[in-house]
């Protein structure tokens, strides 16, 4: 039967208005004032804001890395990430040394299905050798992975070359693949690091200075380049400074298909956080590093001039325990950091309540352009034929975040004590309420995995 969502400030990708959600078979069946239409449920938003469930295009649950493996599995992940009012995911599958990208989807798969709680989708890296990879895209295709990664940092692991990388453009072009791209320039951060531990240089904030942002910008810039050469649109993950956003704005300004994607932590922490005593700068050690106070200001303001397309996570969670390989050497220590979780009360915090911005650019930067972006076609906006992914906010809720509150599986956050304005409530995933007044009301292994569409490149 139907069910109703009365009352709401139904915030769309286009406007904000007061309305009735009619949902349907798990459907957005119509947007209008005052549905009459008889159902079994109605929820009462009134007061409320009902906006599109949030789509966090950057995860990496249960993935092995650094020599451990992320601590938030396809479970815990996706309850924690619905808990702060996300209802789908694109999830890197990263093969192993021995994995073909068959098999390695195949492992994806296997880690997903029967534990998920919200929608998931999957990009698969590219590893060298690229030439045996080059024969599974059509594969990837075929199995609705649109989308792949290529990293130009980690060498002697995950890193390309740059014929390499350019033979994966020029492919990917051929088959309309958006190529993502981790851009930060390895072989230099290969030199500085061992440069920095033999001269005695291992605490965690070597990890930041041996990846200076100049490095990402030049990163940008050659990945930019090769991208024009081989006719291929580029999307640039967790992009984390001044440097690399200007190479943005050029591209851009010159009608390039050049997409960026930030995360909250490069807006909202800054460098100083590495020198926290007792080994405890560990805990922000991601890639990129956290950057000074002005490359955040800058990228916060790069959010209004439309140069950021995608704001998602990089969710990678390690125990501060798996963030002790590093003791003595910091590139031994695992990167990344938690935050499914925090990442849209976070934003809504800052770019609606602390930055006045529109509502309708919010949900576009945080829902519908990640999902067009990665053919995540019923995903992202509240419009009739849509699935009804739907996260009822309380826009007025102030609360502190606190890692003993949530439900990611680390035993920290680095957003610990941020207060916020806002928090999702009661959140619906194709129609059934999944979390209701902080409890998840949702089975693991409801969630569907997606088999996406080709990029809109829009
Ligand atoms: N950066 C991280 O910090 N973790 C996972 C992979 C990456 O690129
Ligand atoms: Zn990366
Ligand atoms: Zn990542």
């Amino acid at each position: 039967m139907a069910m109703i969502i009365k009352n709401g400030f139904v915030v769309s990708s286009k406007e904000t208005k007061q309305a009735d959600i009619l949902v349907k078979n798990g459907k957005i069946a119509s947007v209008e004032e005052n549905i009459t239409e008889p159902a079994s449920e109605i929820i009462d938003a009134a007061n409320m804001l009902v906006m599109p469930g949030g789509v966090d295009v950057h995860t990496h649950l249960d993935m092995p890395f650094m020599g451990t493996v992320s601590g938030d599995d396809f479970e815990t992940g996706t309850i924690a990430a619905a808990f702060g009012g996300t209802t789908s995911i694109v999830d890197y599958v990263i093969p192993g040394k021995w994995d073909n990208l068959k098999r390695a989807v195949n492992k994806w798969h296997k880690k997903a299905s029967g534990k998920a709680v919200i929608d998931y989708g999957f990009h698969a890296a590219i590893v060298p050798p690229v030439h045996k990879a080059v024969k599974e895209l059509d594969y990837l295709l075929e199995t609705g992975i649109t989308s792949i990664k290529c990293f130009l940092a980690y060498k002697n692991t995950l890193m390309l070359d740059d014929a390499a990388f350019f033979n994966l453009l020029e492919e990917a072009a051929k088959r309309k693949i958006l190529v993502c791209v981790h851009a930060e320039n390895g072989e230099v951060i290969d030199y500085l690091a061992k440069k920095y531990l033999k001269e005695g240089k291992t605490e965690p904030v070597y990890h930041a200075y041996s990846r200076p942002p100049e490095l990402e910008g030049e990163a940008v810039a050659r990945a930019i380049t090769l991208a024009g050469i081989a006719g291929a649109p580029v999307y640039f993950v967790h992009l984390s400074s001044k440097q690399a956003i200007q190479e943005i704005k050029q591209a851009k300004k010159s009608k390039k298909k050049v997409f960026a994607e930030t995360c909250p932590q490069y807006m909202l922490l800054s460098e100083n956080k590495y020198f926290e005593k007792r080994f405890k700068g560990a805990k922000y050690v991601m890639s990129p590093p956290l950057r000074k106070l002005k490359h955040c200001d800058y990228i916060k303001k790069s959010l209004t001039d439309g140069l950021i397309d995608v704001i998602a996570t990089d969710h990678c969670p390690f125990t501060f325990r798996q963030k002790q390989k590093g003791l003595k050497n910091f590139s031994l220590i695992p990167n990344g950091i938690p935050g499914i979780e925090t990442r849209m009360p976070l934003m809504y915090n800052e770019m609606v309540v602390k930055m006045g911005m529109d509502l309708s650019r919010f949900v576009e930067l945080n829902c519908t352009k990640p999902a067009k972006l990665f053919g995540l076609k019923e995903k992202g906006d509240i419009k009739p034929g849509k699935d009804a992914d739907i996260a009822i906010w309380n826009p007025d809720l102030i609360w502190k975040i606190k890692k003993k509150k949530l439900h990611e599986n680390v035993d920290y956050t680095p957003f610990e004590e941020c207060v916020v304005t806002g928090k999702p409530i009661t959140v619906l995933s194709r129609g059934e309420i999944i979390i209701e007044n902080d409890e998840l009301k949702a089975k693991p292994g409801r969630g569907l995995y997606i088999k996406r569409e080709k990029s809109s490149f829009s």
